[in-house]
């Protein structure tokens, strides 16, 4: 299966080398060609982000903030002597404009303008901006209903985003693919949102998607969040190279224990997961590579989702640290991998250690002195399942510059089964069961079918995740 990944990387990879192949024409003897074939080769390439709904808006908004002020050298002062790292950075996320601003490779998407509104001014604020065409909003919200979005949403609007979409495509040099960000319980995040990845899916079958999706809190501010969860999930199976998670109960008491806020508001968790995201997501060298990744989103998919029946990937990254003390605070490797892997935030696969319950993971250190980091704990075999290769059970990427104000940072993501699938799969049964709510996703389009077909794609994702050491070897094997 890590076969077949590498495959579709590698096919990925070669058919858009060939398009730029047609566009950059050279003779393929002289050195300087040869340099420039180099170089562009090594060239980053771009991400376009999609941010749906309120919680898409708040969190994109943060997370490019981060990237850009991280690329920026604003935070440690070090921007011009890590010219390579800025310049990929910026590169993959933001675009020049003729004044020399940065504007972000961004489409943002609401129903209702208020979000995206106060995304557009905290950009500002920040120091970079969004695109005026790249801004698309109505008047009025999907009222939390999933039905709405892809369907009303989808077929009146879908068009007008995706002609968006092309226009920032069209700024991209090269293309890595798309990073669409959104809720799972609202309407237009995980509704729109999920049709939107499907037609990225459509118009660019080459490209990586790779989503983020925000679990709402277990206690629910929105009743049918577990259908709207549900049937996000199960489209987004289908559509995206991998997801990424993270789980709103999880960030609260994370901000709650680590940053000490007695009260966490949403803007808090929205910087705790753009922290975390942009540990991923910055520039980094994969073990093979002496320079850094140009291809971001593939190599990340390549590294961690070995098939498309195991694409849910949790994202971890320690120090979460109040602003006021991270200058002050020094770490140790051993501390930092320690705080990743025990107390409340080890992901779930650690917490049945007895038992391989998670696919593969994807170690990022940055800041001095990676090579000494010991990460053999996290690559023993016994955590992972029999079928997959020893020496693709974890991968390592490493960058020497630190990130976000910490000396040494690392984030850790993981193939492995929210916390909450489960649980919210047993509710939207339960709701299904006695009809709840039914009729307000049937009167936009979505038939009592489509919630048992989304149903089912998720049982058999929790079976297989659960099946992890014995079930699918049996199909590799046949
Ligand atoms: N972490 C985080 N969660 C959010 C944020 N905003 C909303 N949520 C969560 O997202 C869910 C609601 O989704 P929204 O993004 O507000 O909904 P929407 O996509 O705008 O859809 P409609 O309002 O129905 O049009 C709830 O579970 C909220 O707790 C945010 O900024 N950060
Ligand atoms: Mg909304």
């Amino acid at each position: 299966m890590f076969l077949w990944i590498r495959h579709c990387v590698a096919e990925k990879r070669g058919t858009r080398n060939e398009e730029r192949g047609t566009r950059n024409e050279v003779d393929p003897r002289s050195l300087r060609t040869r340099v420039e074939i180099f170089r562009l080769n090594r060239a980053g390439m771009s991400v376009v982000t999609l941010q749906v709904g309120q919680c898409g808006s708040q969190v994109g908004s943060e997370l490019l903030t981060q990237l850009w002020k991280d690329a920026c050298g604003s935070v440690l002062g070090l921007g011009s002597k890590d010219r390579e790292y800025r310049e990929t950075s910026l590169e993959r996320f933001f675009s020049v404009s003729s004044r020399g601003e940065s504007v972000a490779r961004a489409v943002l998407v609401d129903m209702e303008p208020k979000a995206v509104r106060a995304s557009v001014a905290s950009a500002r604020r920040a120091g970079w901006s969004y695109h005026s065409h790249s801004v698309f909003h109505q008047q009025r919200g999907s009222g939390n209903n999933w039905a709405y979005g892809y369907g009303v949403a989808g077929t009146r609007w879908g068009k007008d985003v995706m002609a968006i979409v092309r226009m920032q495509v069209e700024q991209c040099d090269r293309l890595a693919g798309f990073l669409p960000i959104l809720s799972l319980a609202g309407g237009t995040g995980s509704g729109l949102g999920s049709r939107l990845t499907q037609l990225l899916r459509d118009e660019y079958p080459k490209a990586f998607i790779v989503n983020h999706v925000t679990w709402p809190f277990n206690s629910g501010e929105v009743i049918v969040q577990s259908y709207n969860a549900m049937l996000s999930l199960a489209a987004l199976h289908d559509a995206a190279d991998a997801v990424l998670f993270h789980e709103n109960d999880g960030l609260h008491d994370a901000c709650r224990q680590h940053l000490g806020l007695a009260r966490p508001a949403l803007r808090d968790l929205n910087r705790l997961i753009a922290q975390h995201l942009a540990t991923v997501m910055q520039p980094a060298r994969p073990p093979t590579l002496p320079f850094y990744s140009c291809d971001p989103l593939g190599d990340l998919a390549g590294s961690l989702v070995p098939s498309p029946e195991f694409r849910l990937v949790s994202v971890q990254a320690v120090p979460e640290l109040a602003e006021d003390i991270r200058d002050f605070t020094c770490y140790l490797w051993t501390s930092l991998l320690r705080d990743l892997t025990t107390g409340s935030r080890r992901c779930n696969s650690m917490k049945s250690p007895s038992h391989p319950s998670c696919v593969s993971r994807l170690l990022i250190l940055r800041g001095k002195d990676t090579d000494s980091a010991e990460y053999a704990k996290l690559a023993a075999p016994s955590s992972f399942p029999a079928w997959v290769p020893p020496e693709r059970g974890l991968t390592v990427w490493t960058c020497s510059r630190p990130l976000g104000g910490h000396e040494k940072s690392v984030a850790l993501l993981t193939n492995e089964l929210p916390a909450s699938l489960d649980d919210s799969l047993r509710r939207a049964w339960d709701m299904f069961g006695a009809r709840a709510y039914i009729h307000q996703y049937i009167e936009h389009g979505v038939t009592e079918d489509d919630f048992l077909s989304s149903f089912s794609v998720l049982e058999q994702v929790l079976s297989s995740y659960r099946h992890l050491a014995t079930s699918l070897i049996c199909d590799w094997i046949s």
